[in-house]
């Protein structure tokens, strides 16, 4: 039997195709409205999930093959090393649902480790990544139905129809570091809802370690990450009809110490006005746009913040280095 990665992108008849354009004006009216509450408010600060358009997501591919940064790697070889032994402590799962799925290569190592699986949902804001993902799974797992979801993990109120029997949710990457905590605490406590009961949930935890490790991966010699966080204005100028001038702002990647995490800004080299939306926005040279958080747990941390969401601890999994563990939980 063929797979099946029909999903709420594609649209081939009118009724969808006006569907499709609703969706698009909704997300750009949102992105507007974010831009410039962001922008115009004290702190300035930009939701992270705008960092993905397609040129961003590409951007982030090239971040998870540079040396100094090590997530991707230190998951992968978790996967490859414990697969088995994860499959074997999920037990039953029809329906695989992945948050922030991005690229979907390490899940492509999960889905290979478990047995039984019929349904893969991977959820992304970013939908050429999600199309990319779909395009390159598909031929690599025949019988397993692909059914991508185009949207805000942090919103999602209901999984498709297509979500049946028992669930294993994964959040891959340590992006729920990119929540603060509170964030996440209600990230999770939603994730519950929508998984339903005697679930279980996969989550990849980037683990504390020395600044000296932290920040190369975050600001690398290359220069990669901080194209990834310009990007976004390159993306304000494109759709908000703006005038970044990107060399008069620069990337910085700070490690705050008491909050245990990254803190990724870009600062306004310059005394400068910029339009966005026919508004004009000053920025004081030394200014700082916050774009991202990134939160790093030590495994105690992180497990009592998913058991004040109602998820236990089954079993965690660090790697020889302790740079970054799994995380399998369970609906109590
Ligand atoms: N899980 C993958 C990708 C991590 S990058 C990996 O580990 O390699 C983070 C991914 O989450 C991106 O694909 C981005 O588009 C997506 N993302 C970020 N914020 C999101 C949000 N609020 N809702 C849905 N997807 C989001
Ligand atoms: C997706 N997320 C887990 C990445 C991280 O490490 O926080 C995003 C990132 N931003 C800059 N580099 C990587």
């Amino acid at each position: 039997m063929g797979n099946d990665i029909s999903s709420v992108l594609a649209g081939n008849s009118p009724d969808a195709d006006a569907s499709q354009a609703a969706l698009q004006a909704a997300a750009h009216a949102e992105f507007a409205q974010a831009v410039l509450d962001g922008l115009t408010g004290q702190p300035r600060s930009l939701p992270s999930r705008f960092l993905y358009d397609e040129r961003g997501s590409e951007l982030f591919e090239e971040i998870t093959k540079l040396d100094e940064y090590y997530p991707t790697r230190a998951e992968t070889a978790l996967l490859q090393s414990h697969g088995a032994d994860i499959a074997e402590h999920v037990g039953d799962a029809d329906t695989l649902v992945e948050f922030g799925s991005g690229s979907s290569r390490k899940t492509s190592l999960l889905i290979d480790a478990l047995d039984g699986l019929d349904t893969y949902i991977p959820i992304d804001v970013s939908e050429s990544y999600l199309t990319e993902a779909a395009e390159w799974l598909a031929p690599q797992h025949d019988d397993l139905t692909i059914k991508p979801l185009v949207g805000d993990f942090t919103r999602m109120e209901a999984l498709p129809d297509t979500a049946r029997g028992q669930k294993l949710g994964f959040f891959s990457g340590s992006t729920i570091g990119n929540l603060t905590r509170d964030e996440a605490t209600a990230f999770l406590l939603n994730a519950a809802q929508l998984l339903g009961r005697d679930s279980t949930f996969l989550v990849g935890i980037d683990l504390k370690k020395s600044p000296d490790i932290l920040i190369p991966a975050y600001d690398d010699a290359e220069g990669v990450s901080a194209s990834f966080s310009l990007n976004l204005l390159t993306r304000i100028n494109r759709e908000l009809d703006g005038n970044f001038d990107l060399a008069r702002f620069g990337h910085r990647a700070v490690y705050n110490e008491r909050e245990g995490r990254i803190e990724i800004y870009l600062e306004s080299l310059a005394d400068q006005s910029v339009r966005v939306l026919g508004r004009d926005i000053a920025f004081a040279e030394g200014e700082r746009i916050h774009t991202e958080y990134s939160h790093k747990y030590s495994v105690s941390e992180f497990q009592a913040l998913a058991a004040t969401a109602g998820w236990r601890g089954m079993k965690a999994w660090t790697g020889d280095e302790g740079l970054f563990s799994l995380h399998l939980l369970r609906l109590n």
